[in-house]
């Protein structure tokens, strides 16, 4: 019902709807009407009510709440089910015991903030609030749990491919960093359950730093990360940029389940790559080793030229990948 009301407003900007023609609309109490009012403005809605005329929305929060997204997203069932918080510890978290509860594929769980946001390998994953996309995807694909660290790509073409939309042009560290002038701006974790021939779940966690500022990234995170807003020296509507992302993840994903293939999303990774042609550092389990990055293989895994002359396939989920001299 709120819904509704909400979209009574938006469709009469200028105009104030009286409480008893919404009542006889909708088919509620004025009282009613009133209190999805009172809870629309907690939410952050702007609506000015004057007794006689009625109510008149005056501003939208720039919020990532169902009510704001669900009316913009085109896709099939990526989002449809959306769990929203104003803070969590941490949506990656959320969506996995979601997942274990039965929550079907496509569900997404959405914060505005993250106090325990993570990366891999246990680091820590800087989320301050209204300030960037932080967004779990709850996948149920029926593959082998070895080919899930692949779908990591899926979400680094999907990025990507969104930022095109706002004419942004970004680069992919293989496997899970979108690149804006070689500094990180998104970061993407999947974590997955599941036995040997079994997948149970994926959970893809996308983190976008859209509008943070310079002097919001704290502890020298500014030498290696980067916001839209910093590189593009104004402000990014997140709710546009959450929705193309999950229409091309979905377009993306679809792909991979009904042809076994990722053409398209390998050949985004492959144009895109920040790491194809240079020599890098592939750190795993504590180890470095050298390395010159040659290619991205049609089934998602690094191909690397070592020292010694050997060629060697990296697979993603397993290791840190650094420039020689700096971040990329
Ligand atoms: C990642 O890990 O890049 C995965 C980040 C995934 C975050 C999303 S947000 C929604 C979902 N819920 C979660 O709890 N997580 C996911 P990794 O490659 O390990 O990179 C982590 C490193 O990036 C840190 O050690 C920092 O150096 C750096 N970092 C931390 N916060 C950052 C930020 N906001 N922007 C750029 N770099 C950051």
């Amino acid at each position: 019902m709120k819904e509704k009301i909400l979209k009574a407003l938006k469709e009469n900007p200028d105009k104030f709807l009286s409480g008893e023609m919404l009542s006889k609309e909708l088919g509620i109490t004025r009282a009613a009407i009133w209190k999805h009012i009172n809870s629309l403005k907690a939410e952050g809605y702007e609506i000015d009510s004057v007794s006689k005329k009625g109510y008149k929305l005056i501003d939208v929060p720039d919020l990532l709440t169902k009510d704001e997204i669900l009316p913009r997203l085109n896709t099939k069932y990526i989002g449809k089910t959306y769990v929203y918080y104003s803070k969590i510890d941490s949506t990656n978290k959320k969506a996995k015991e979601l997942a274990t509860d039965g929550f079907e594929e496509g569900t997404i769980v959405i914060s505005e903030e993250q106090s325990l946001g993570r990366g891999r390998l246990g680091r820590v994953w800087y989320s301050p609030k209204g300030k960037g996309i932080w967004v779990s995807i709850i996948l149920k694909p029926d593959i082998p749990t070895m080919m899930a660290p692949r779908i990591t790509l899926i979400g680094a073409a999907a990025v990507h491919s969104a930022l095109e939309e706002f004419g942004i042009k970004s680069e992919i560290k293989w496997p899970n960093d979108i690149i804006l002038n070689n500094k990180k701006v998104c970061g993407i974790l999947t974590e997955m359950s599941g036995e040997m021939e079994k997948l149970n779940y994926i959970v893809m966690g996308i983190g976008i730093n859209v509008n943070t500022e310079e002097n919001e990234l704290e502890n020298e995170l500014n030498k290696i990360a980067t916001s839209l807003k910093i590189e593009c020296k104004k402000e990014i509507c997140r709710k546009q940029l959450l929705c193309s992302l999950l229409n091309h993840f979905e377009d993306f994903y679809d792909a991979f389940k009904e042809y076994g293939t990722l053409e398209n999303v390998i050949n985004i990774c492959k144009k895109n790559s920040i790491l194809i042609g240079k020599e890098v550092k592939i750190i795993s389990y504590g180890k470095e080793v050298a390395a010159k990055v040659i290619d991205i293989e049609d089934d998602g895994e690094l191909i690397v030229k070592y020292d010694d002359g050997t060629v060697g396939k990296v697979l993603s989920g397993e290791v840190s990948v650094r420039g020689l001299y700096g971040y990329v």
